[in-house]
Order: structure tokens, then sequence, then C-alpha cells
């Protein structure tokens, strides 16, 4: 890729276990097979302090209030912000799991106001396009180990997915549904057409904040 064009950031979005892990390996392949310089990268990203901190709330060993551990997901996400800033301006594709919206409909679906939650997520970069994992909640409980962490409870993944289509109407420019319910191969290539429009469209655009 050429050094003067910016990489993409592409987001997935979805309730727990859609498939996003697998779209975003499959994609993150497809990309770099096609010669575009990308990474993969998640939130949460359990590998920093405050990450470790997470994991241990997610695994169920460590208490905290719903305003700490949203406040430390989105810290985790502002840690990370200078080096994806780089790597995209550096020419990199980052395809990402997760991203400030999980952190939202998480905390939004415990009973937090939507506004307070939005509001320390203001000013990270902006997606440049969010591919969001559309399922019924229903189907996802039949897939493997279901159930294990926090929040894989069926009233709770309804109310996450409820926020993540308000999104998705409220951020309709950019945001992108994929119904979750298609087999690997088909959503892999219905999403692939989009991001390579999406990674072409973007090398030319300034870096966009999420407002
Ligand atoms: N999660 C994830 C949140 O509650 N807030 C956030 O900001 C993020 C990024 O953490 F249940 C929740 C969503 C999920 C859990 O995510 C762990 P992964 O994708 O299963 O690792």
């Amino acid at each position: 890729m050429n050094a003067n064009k910016r990489g993409a950031l592409i987001v997935f979005e979805g309730c727990d276990r859609c498939g996003k892990t697998t779209q975003n390996r499959q994609l993150f392949e497809l990309l770099t097979g096609k010669g575009v310089d990308t990474m993969q990268t998640n939130f949460p990203d359990r590998s920093t302090a405050i990450g470790n901190v997470i994991n241990h709330y997610l695994q169920n060993n460590q208490e905290l209030s719903d305003e700490v551990i949203h406040l430390l997901f989105s810290a985790n996400r502002w840690e990370r912000m200078n080096s994806i800033k780089k790597d995209l301006l550096a020419g990199t594709t980052v395809i990402c799991d997760r991203y400030a919206y999980s952190g939202v409909a998480y905390s939004v679906a415990k009973g937090l106001d939507f506004n307070w939650c939005w509001a320390p997520e203001i000013g990270l970069l902006k997606p440049d396009a969010v591919f969001y994992l559309k399922a019924t909640p229903d189907e996802l409980t039949t897939r493997g180990n279901y159930g294990e962490e926090r929040y894989e409870k069926l009233d709770f993944q309804r109310k996450v997915g409820q926020i993540f289509d308000r999104f998705s109407e409220k951020d309709s420019s950019y945001w992108h549904t994929f119904e979750a319910s298609k087999s690997q191969q088909e959503l892999h290539a219905q999403i692939a057409i989009v991001a390579e429009k999406i990674v072409m469209q973007s090398a030319e655009k300034p870096l966009g904040k999420l407002a």
C-alpha cells in the first residue's frame, strides 16, 4: 500500500457468540492475501494492566460497580488509541473486535444512562465502518460453551442487541448490518465486498473522531 495513504479502521460488533471473531479472522486473511497491510485487534484488550482487571471481572473473580467497570472498558480503549492511530497513519488497516458501541450497549443493558455511557467514548478514533453481525440471541445460546462468562444470559443479550440496533439506525452512514445466522462463507463473502470498498475509500479521507 502507498505510504501516503492511511489504513481503514473497521470494527466488528454484535452480541456474544455472533461469529465476530471468525469473521474478523477471515477478513484479516482475505485482505492480507490481497496485499493490504492489515492487523487485528480486540477490546477489551486483556493484555494491559487495565485489561487484566477487566478480565478478572468478566470471569466473575472480581466485583466492581457498573460505573467503574464501564470507565475501565473505556480507559482500555483510550490506552490503545495512540498506537492504533500510528498504525492507521502508517497505512495499516486495523480490524477490531468490539469497540465503544459494546461499551455502551453492555452498560446501558445493565441500566446505566445512554448519554453518560457515551461521554467517555467521545474523542476516540471514529471507525470507517462498523460491521454489525445481527443475531437473535435465542439462536446464540446453542453455540459452544455459552453461559460461561458474566454476560452470557439470554435476557441480557436481548437488551444488548436492542442498543446495537439503535446504533445501527442512528449511525447508518457507517454501520453495515449483516445477518449473523447466514453461513460463515456467505457472511464472509458479503463482508468482503463492503470491506474492500471501505479500505479504498478510507485511504483518501482524514481520520475522524467519535462525537
Ligand atoms: N464488553 C466489551 C463490555 O461490557 N464493554 C466493553 O467496552 C467491551 C469492549 O466484555 F461480554 C463485554 C462484552 C463481552 C465481554 O468481550 C468480553 P469478548 O469479545 O467476549 O472478549
